[in-house]
């Protein structure tokens, strides 16, 4: 096998405002990936639309995107930062995977099903082919890590048997094997309102998550109305099965404070909830509370925020670009 040099990819969909599980699952932890890798992170518009977005929402939301990444950590001095429209690797390489992927692969993924509901003959083509187009986000650049929430597993699957699949049918080895990265306390944070749903930036109950622009008193407000049970808390994880709002809320406490879950539990057991709430509600507000004011310090700066994306797109585009000409070759596309 070719050995590929190591280049981290991720990105965050501007599809409505950043969650406190778009901080946890994924982006937190990039920040210590910039020290040891070439870091790329994008915040992926074409994505987006495969749901409506009004177009002056849309604008605003890749800018906000862009300053969740930075007010939590990611430096554009180390990390590429831009915004997936601008460069245009991402949808050519796509429509080639579209031509590689097969349609029973795609009918597996459990996400269209989820997002498409009980009408997907009125969901969109491009939510159908989703995961064509994030495995042309990540193979673009010819990735090898990619770390994401939980929820994203099997579409990195997808992107594996994708580039596996064109490197068997074009007899090269020009894509890497894709690492997934799912690493911290809180792979999956569940909603607040149902431990059994994801907390989603799309979710129609605003008290379902915490959002990254939620001011300190509305973090603690969100925090205090969590559904939880009435059972005390126990002394470890194994016993807390079947209570997922409990859990979740154990998780979300680990994960901000970096501690384990199991040490999270088993300093609280036997105590309710009264208590174990107001505490998370002060180490949220404590540790999110830095960030959606760093956040909204840089949405005031709409000139500051579009030169970082700028400078990334183009950027980004000196990395994709050769990678995209050498599958126009691979393929059998005449550059003349
Ligand atoms: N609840 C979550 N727990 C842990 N990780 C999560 N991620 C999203 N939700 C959770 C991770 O955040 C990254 C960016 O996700 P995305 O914006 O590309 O899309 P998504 O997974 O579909 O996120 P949302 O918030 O649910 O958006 P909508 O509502 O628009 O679909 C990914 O790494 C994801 O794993």
């Amino acid at each position: 096998m070719a050995t590929f040099k190591q280049r981290v990819f991720s990105g965050v969909q501007p599809s409505g405002n950043l969650t406190v599980g778009n901080y946890l699952g994924a982006i937190k932890n990039w920040v210590g990936l910039q020290e040891s890798h070439e870091t790329i992170f994008c915040v992926v518009d074409l994505h987006a639309i495969t749901v409506w977005q009004d177009p002056d929402v849309l604008r605003d939301a890749t800018r906000e995107v862009a300053a969740g990444m930075i007010a939590s950590g990611i430096d554009p001095k180390k990390s590429i930062i831009f915004n997936q429209s601008q460069v245009s690797a991402h949808a050519e390489l796509a429509w080639i995977f579209n031509c590689v992927a097969r349609m029973g692969w795609l009918n597996r993924m459990t996400q269209f099903k989820e997002k498409a509901g009980k009408h997907k003959e009125r969901a969109s083509v491009g939510l159908y082919v989703y995961p064509d187009l994030m495995a042309a986000d990540i193979l673009a650049y010819q990735a090898t890590h990619v770390p994401v929430g939980a929820d994203q597993k099997q579409h990195l699957e997808l992107t594996r048997d994708i580039a596996q699949k064109f490197n068997s049918d074009y007899g090269v080895e020009f894509f890497p094997e894709v690492e997934p990265l799912i690493f911290g306390e809180a792979t999956r944070v569940m909603s607040l309102r149902d431990g059994k749903a994801k907390m989603s930036k799309s979710d129609p109950s605003e008290n379902s998550r915490i959002n990254l622009t939620d001011d300190r008193d509305l973090i603690a407000k969100k925090i205090r109305k969590a559904r939880t049970d009435s059972e005390p808390l126990p002394g470890s994880m194994d016993e807390l099965e079947g209570r997922a709002e409990a859990k979740n809320l154990i998780n979300i406490f680990a994960a901000l404070s970096g501690r384990k879950a199991g040490e999270v539990c088993s300093e609280y057991e036997g105590q309710g909830f009264a208590d174990f709430k107001g505490d998370l509600a002060d180490l949220s507000v404590e540790v999110l509370g830095p960030i959606t004011e760093e956040m909204a310090r840089l949405m005031a700066d709409k000139t500051y925020l579009d030169s970082i994306l700028r400078e990334g797109s183009d950027n980004a585009d000196k990395v994709a670009s050769p990678i995209l000409r050498e599958v126009q070759d691979i393929v059998g596309f005449l550059r003349p």
